[in-house]
């Protein structure tokens, strides 16, 4: 063997350590790994430490948020449960209100009511005293104008003028109308030339009226349309004389109200309705030349004539 190759010869590898330094760095390698794991270790724990720290502060923010959401909540609930209160507070005393209202309204009706009942009695009350003024001033006028014959004729002068188709007796002038008609049409009739329906208060002047009227008979101016019974003269006039028919007046039948001087001069209560063939008028005469106008006053008559005083409206 050569010396050279024995120089390579593989000398025996020449250990670096000690097995006390091999174990030292060891223990040192296991030191550093359990530091490092340990660290790690740490951090993690310590991470974990911020997350849970973090999560408790967001619990708590949320907690206190929630605790306030509530609060508010409730003060809400509170307000709104005040506020509904108030609010059926103020439908009750609307209610209470609407029904004082309805009260009063009733009251006002009720008053308005009595109201329109005083103003129509009034009204028919003035109505009534009107047509009873009309009545007495066309009394007094008649009456005037009786006593201004009266006074004439006490002077020598003749009172018995008549128009033209107007027949003379005393101091009245009678028209004998002739024609189909009911009474109140026969009435009309008179007004339209200036009379009224006859009046009848001597046994002279029914004498009178029997000779001269129609022989069927004539509506005169006595009637109880007012009241069943109380016969009273279109003139206002007292009822101080009568010719009925014995057994008259009778109210026969469906009533009988006016009355109609039967041709032999006797009355008879009939049928206002019923139509007659005639009719009576009259009017006050006048005294001296005839008169030209149913209107015509002195020198021959009465100041006015009596009988046309206007009607009441
Ligand atoms: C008599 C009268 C009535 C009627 C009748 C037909 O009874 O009293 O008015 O005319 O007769
Ligand atoms: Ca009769």
């Amino acid at each position: 063997m050569n010396p050279q190759s024995q120089e390579f010869v593989e000398l025996p590898r020449k250990r670096c350590c000690g097995r006390g330094t091999q174990l030292v760095l060891l223990g040192l390698v296991t030191v550093v790994l359990w530091a490092g794991l340990l660290t790690l270790l740490l951090l993690w724990h310590w991470d974990t430490l911020q997350n849970l720290k973090q999560l408790e502060e967001t619990t708590a923010r949320n907690v206190s948020q929630v605790s306030k959401d509530s609060e508010r909540h409730q003060s809400d609930q509170m307000a709104q449960k005040s506020q509904a209160a108030q609010i059926l507070q103020t439908v009750e005393e609307l209610r209470a209100e609407q029904k004082r209202m309805k009260s009063q309204d009733s009251e006002l009706s009720w008053n308005l009511d009595g109201l329109h009942e005083y103003l129509s009695n009034l009204k028919s009350q003035s109505l009534n005293e009107r047509r009873r003024a009309s009545d007495s001033l066309e009394r007094l006028q008649e009456e005037v104008a009786k006593l201004w014959i009266e006074l004439r004729v006490s002077n020598g002068s003749l009172c018995n003028t008549c128009p033209e188709k107007w027949v003379n007796f005393q101091q009245k002038c009678y028209y004998f109308g002739e024609g189909i008609k009911r009474w109140l049409h026969a009435q009309y009739a008179c007004s339209d030339i200036e009379g009224r329906l006859v009046s009848i208060h001597s046994p002279e002047e029914q004498d009178f009226l029997t000779k001269h009227a129609n022989r069927r008979g004539s509506w005169i101016g006595l009637h109880d349309v007012d009241a069943e019974g109380e016969f009273i003269w279109m003139d206002g006039s007292a009822v101080d004389y009568s010719n009925w028919h014995p057994g008259e007046p009778n109210n026969h039948g469906q009533g009988e109200d006016c009355v109609m001087m039967q041709g032999s001069g006797q009355w008879n209560d009939a049928f206002c309705r019923s139509e007659l063939g005639a009719w009576v008028c009259e009017r006050l005469a006048t005294c001296g030349p005839p008169a030209t106008s149913a209107s015509a006053g002195p020198p021959g008559g009465p100041p006015a004539h009596p009988l046309h005083v206007p009607p009441a409206p």
